[in-house]
């Protein structure tokens, strides 16, 4: 073992180092599988100590660290490079709530908690952690805050940007910023948290937070509108919003393409219509209410009615058991492993304001159509916040592989025509080392020399996960 190794292992102890190569496999390759590293080894802490220890080393060293939380980021973020020279540092062993406060409605939590424990842990305090994402079963609190993450509940609740109170860090220096208030108003100077939340784990390592709470709704209601276009769906979104206001909790979108590889990926599933709308594009809406499940399904129902009576909406049902809301949510959310079931494609992270949505869908559908004959779209996302995955699966008859190698083309008309709108090209999933070069064409010169004189001011050795994100 390399002095570094051993120096590492004195602090985390045997169960917090993992240096042979099938023990490192899970740690090496990200969800998608197309980064693949190499690390020196990958550190497990098992607390905020351990992690500034394993710091102060890799400072004195120069030896670069890449942060992993669950592994489930979609830009290669959390993968080291292959030199063998880079440790992973993992805050599984990180997982203590370490407090909730139901007054202040807050909850103190540890880097490495599960999304879903942290949802839970919510509920067992009568209260609503509301993001909720995909990836919650593995997704980490730390990867979440270190992407600003988005999700599905962003438009009543915002990003995880948003859900931060307070956080404790460990800098690149291995001292520890002590952060962790649970306040809703402080003004006293720059607001330090907001650094590292989505810098993707390239000015330090998160290692716990305080995230806020809201009250638990008194029931959650969904239902799934078919109507013929993107357009007609921003139209419904317009009901939805003026006639429910903050009740509305979710909007999301999706084509019949993706309802139609979820339902042949995942054979539980069912459509929501015995009819078939070809062409059209799906809207799963959830409204919560604070007083009654009756009261949610009057509203609900009447949103969709109004779109009926307006011609927007072509067909609609409302869920009526809890069970069917989540058959209803696993429609959306198997839609990206049933993409991965179907090979490789190129996945589009994108934002444009909401009122540009449908004009950017056509323009970019009839340029791509146009470009690469053939090609499927799959688009989906979370309409509500005009965040689009505009996701492109290779055509039938050509190997998704191929297909991948030749798109570069076909990613520079989307993002040009995202420019084009004002939207960005990294709605939510960062830009890790998938898009670092990209954005040297979108974002200003100005811009990236701010953030390049951000990462100096904090890492001057530049080993808070180098090659990522700048
Ligand atoms: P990782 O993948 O481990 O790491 C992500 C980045 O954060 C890396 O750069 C890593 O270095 C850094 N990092 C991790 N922990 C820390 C830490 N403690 N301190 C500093 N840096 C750290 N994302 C959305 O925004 N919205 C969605 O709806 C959504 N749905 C998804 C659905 C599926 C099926 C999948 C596979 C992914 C989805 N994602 C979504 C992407 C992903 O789940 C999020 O980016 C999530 O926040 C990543 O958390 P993680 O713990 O897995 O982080
Ligand atoms: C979602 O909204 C995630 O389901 C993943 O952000 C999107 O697979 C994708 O492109
Ligand atoms: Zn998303």
């Amino acid at each position: 073992m390399s002095a570094v190794l051993e120096r590492i292992a004195a602090v985390v102890g045997a169960a917090g180092l993992i240096t042979d190569e099938a023990g490192m496999a899970p740690y090496t390759i990200d969800w998608r599988k197309r980064y693949a590293g190499r690390p020196l080894a990958v550190v497990r802490p098992a607390s905020t100590r351990e992690v500034a220890g394993v710091i102060r080393i890799c400072a004195e060293t120069r030896t670069a660290v890449v942060p992993q939380g669950g592994n489930t980021g979609l830009q290669g973020g959390g993968i080291t490079d292959s030199s063998g020279t880079q440790i992973a540092l993992c805050t599984a062993r990180m997982r203590r709530v370490r407090a909730i406060d139901p007054i202040n409605n807050t909850i103190t939590l540890e880097a490495g908690c599960v999304l879903a424990q942290v949802q839970r842990a919510a509920e067992g305090a009568g209260r609503l952690f509301p993001l909720s994402l995909g990836a919650e079963g593995s997704a980490t609190i730390g990867g979440n805050l270190s992407t600003n993450a988005g999700g599905t509940a962003v438009l009543r609740y915002g990003n995880t940007r948003d859900l931060a109170l307070g956080m404790e860090v460990v800098l690149a220096s291995g001292e520890v910023w002590e952060g962790l208030r649970g306040l809703r108003k402080d003004n006293t100077g720059y607001d330090l948290k907001h650094l590292f939340i989505g810098a993707e784990g390239t000015l330090g390592i998160i290692t716990a937070a305080v995230m806020k709470l809201y009250p638990l709704p008194a029931a959650r209601l969904a239902g799934i509108a078919a109507v013929d276009s993107p357009g007609d769906a921003i139209r419904l979104l317009e009901i939805a919003q003026r006639q429910s206001g903050d009740s509305l909790t979710g909007f999301e979108m999706f084509s019949d393409f993706c309802l139609a590889l979820v339902l042949k990926h995942f054979p539980g599933t069912s459509a929501p219509f015995r009819t078939c709308y070809a062409r059209s594009q799906y809207v799963l809406l959830e409204i919560s209410d604070s007083r009654s499940e009756a009261s949610g399904r009057t509203a609900i129902e009447s949103v969709l009615t109004e779109g009926v009576v307006a011609g927007v909406v072509l067909d609609a049902v409302v869920a009526q058991s809890l069970a069917q809301v989540q058959a209803m949510w696993a429609l959306r959310e198997n839609i990206t492993e049933a993409q991965a079931r179907e090979g490789q494609n190129l996945k589009h992270d994108v934002s444009v304001p909401v009122s540009c949505i449908a004009e950017f869908i056509a323009a970019t559908d009839a340029e791509v159509r146009r470009a690469y004959p053939g090609v499927r779209l799959v688009t989906f996302g979370h309409l509500g916040d005009g965040n689009l995955h505009y996701n492109v699966a290779a055509p039938q008859e050509v190997a998704p592989e191929a297909f991948m190698r030749e798109a570069a083309g076909l990613t520079r008309i989307v993002h040009d025509n995202v420019a084009r709108f004002n939207g960005s090209i990294s709605a939510e999933h960062g830009l890790g080392q998938a898009k670092r070069e990209e954005i040297r064409r979108y974002k200003s010169a100005l811009e990236l020399d701010l953030m390049r004189k951000v990462k100096a001011a904090l890492d001057p050795l530049g080993i808070m996960n180098p090659g990522k994100v700048i």
